[in-house]
């Protein structure tokens, strides 16, 4: 008895062993194959990109043209199967993520106004934004708050942002009632504005941060310091890769100032916004541009406005513009008129009405090329080859562009550009 049962324990040992030196020599296995697939690639073509360079086509505007080559053990995953010429699903990718764009920079930088609580949803911005563009280019980025930033709050965006990132504080006066304002009225319009549910009706805060943003941003210590700004809000999205540096461009195109999606203001929120624009046009007439979009912000060459303008919760512009005489003047008769606690006017129509007349209308852009989301406004790109060519992800059905409460076929027709192919299905 004692014999065979010493007999099946040698057995079951000799068989543990078995598998065990089978595991150990199939997990050995993929490192074999890793090897020789790299000395499969140096056998080959030599580089990655050498073979790529064959198959690219035009490079795109700004695009680093010295790509570094890939290091072959990265390559080596990919690799065989671009060499034999077998299509990766759904297609070959057109090109190789971008190291760090070469070349100089511009004097710009990422601005954004936030609360210390808005911090996880300006992480998921800051992460699109990264992700489409900063990461070939480090721009720096500004962040402004009416409190103290928290540590948190620096800690996360810091850790996003591959550029330099800045915390200002907003001085007192920049955030609260200039002397002149009878905060009485301000209370009953609110109380008004709450009765009739105009959106953001009742709240001080987002008047303080409306006037912030219409006279203010522009003047902080930390935005002396550029020429450019690209402005960031919370819970945005980007949907197509940017491959180009977008503030180059603004200069080398001479514009001022741009846009991805446009609407009509509710009209609750302005009503004598236009009254106020039109006695800073009487003071100042050599500060209305001549050959400016007028056309796009009135139905009637002035007399009235028609509530467009551009959504600012998205803007690339120019910093010295905004700081120059014409603008501070525009927005100390508005200030003075009182409408952004008496009424509510956003920053939008007045950023807008401003671009609009101040501005000659070549130097007002169309990024249509920046595909973009802000709750609940989706700008889309028409066309199917560019949603591809780009790497878009956005929904076509979605697009706002050729909606009826958007002003952008307007902006087309003042500015006498060619509606892109496909807009009249898209017109939902
Ligand atoms: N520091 C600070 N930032 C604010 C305050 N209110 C709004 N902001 C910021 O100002 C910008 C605009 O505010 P939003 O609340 O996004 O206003 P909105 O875009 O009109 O509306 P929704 O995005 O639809 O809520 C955002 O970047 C906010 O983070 C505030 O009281 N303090
Ligand atoms: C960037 O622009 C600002 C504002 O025009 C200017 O004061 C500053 O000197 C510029 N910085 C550089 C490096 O050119
Ligand atoms: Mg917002």
């Amino acid at each position: 008895m004692a014999g065979t049962q010493r007999y099946i324990r040698y057995i079951l040992i000799a068989f543990l062993c078995l598998i065990i030196v089978y595991f150990i020599s199939s997990t050995s296995d993929p490192r074999d194959q890793l090897q020789s697939a790299t000395d499969y690639i140096k056998s080959h073509s030599g580089s990655l990109t050498a073979h790529r360079d064959d198959e690219d086509e035009a490079p795109l505007p700004g695009l680093d043209d010295e790509r570094p080559p890939i290091p072959l053990e990265t390559g080596a995953r990919t690799l065989p199967s671009a060499l034999e010429d077998t299509d990766t699903t759904p297609n070959k990718p057109n090109e190789l993520p971008p190291a760090v764009a070469s070349g100089e920079r511009m004097n710009a930088t990422f601005v954004t106004l936030a609360r210390n609580s808005d911090v996880w949803e300006i992480a998921e911005s800051i992460r699109q934004v990264e992700d489409r563009f900063n990461r070939k280019y480090n721009y720096d980025w500004v962040f402004l708050n009416d409190n103290e930033f928290d540590e948190q709050f620096k800690r996360v965006t810091t850790a996003l942002v591959s550029g330099k990132t800045k915390y200002g504080t907003i001085p007192k006066d920049h955030w609260s009632y200039p002397e002149w304002i009878d905060q009485d009225k301000a209370a009953k319009v609110r109380d008004e504005m709450r009765e009739k549910k105009v959106i953001y009706g009742d709240s001080v805060s987002y008047r303080h941060m409306c006037r912030y943003e219409s006279g203010f941003f522009f003047r902080h210590p930390l935005m002396l310091d550029y020429e450019w700004y690209w402005r960031v809000e919370p819970s945005i999205k980007l949907f197509c890769d940017i491959n180009y540096d977008t503030f180059k461009f603004m200069a080398e195109n001479k514009k001022k100032y741009s846009f991805v999606i446009s609407l009509y203001e509710y009209v609750e929120t302005i009503p004598t916004l236009w009254d106020s624009t039109k006695r800073w046009m009487e003071k100042h007439p050599d500060q209305v541009a001549e050959g400016n979009s007028m056309k796009f912000v009135s139905d009637d060459g002035g007399k009235t406005y028609n509530h467009c303008h551009f959504w600012s919760n998205f803007e690339i512009g120019n910093l010295n513009w905004l700081r120059g005489q014409a603008y501070m003047d525009y927005f100390d008769q508005l200030d003075k008129d009182g409408g952004f606690f008496y009424e509510r006017w956003g920053d939008a129509p007045v950023h807008s009405v401003a671009a609009a007349l101040m501005l000659k209308k070549e130097e007002i852009h169309f990024f249509n090329d920046i595909s973009y989301y802000h709750v609940p406004f989706t700008h889309c790109p028409t066309g199917d080859d560019f949603r591809m060519d780009h790497k878009c992800h956005c929904n076509p059905s979605e697009n706002f562009d050729w909606n009826g409460y958007s002003c952008t076929k307007r902006f087309f027709e003042v500015n006498d550009m060619e509606l892109p192919k496909g807009w009249q299905q898209e017109q939902h």
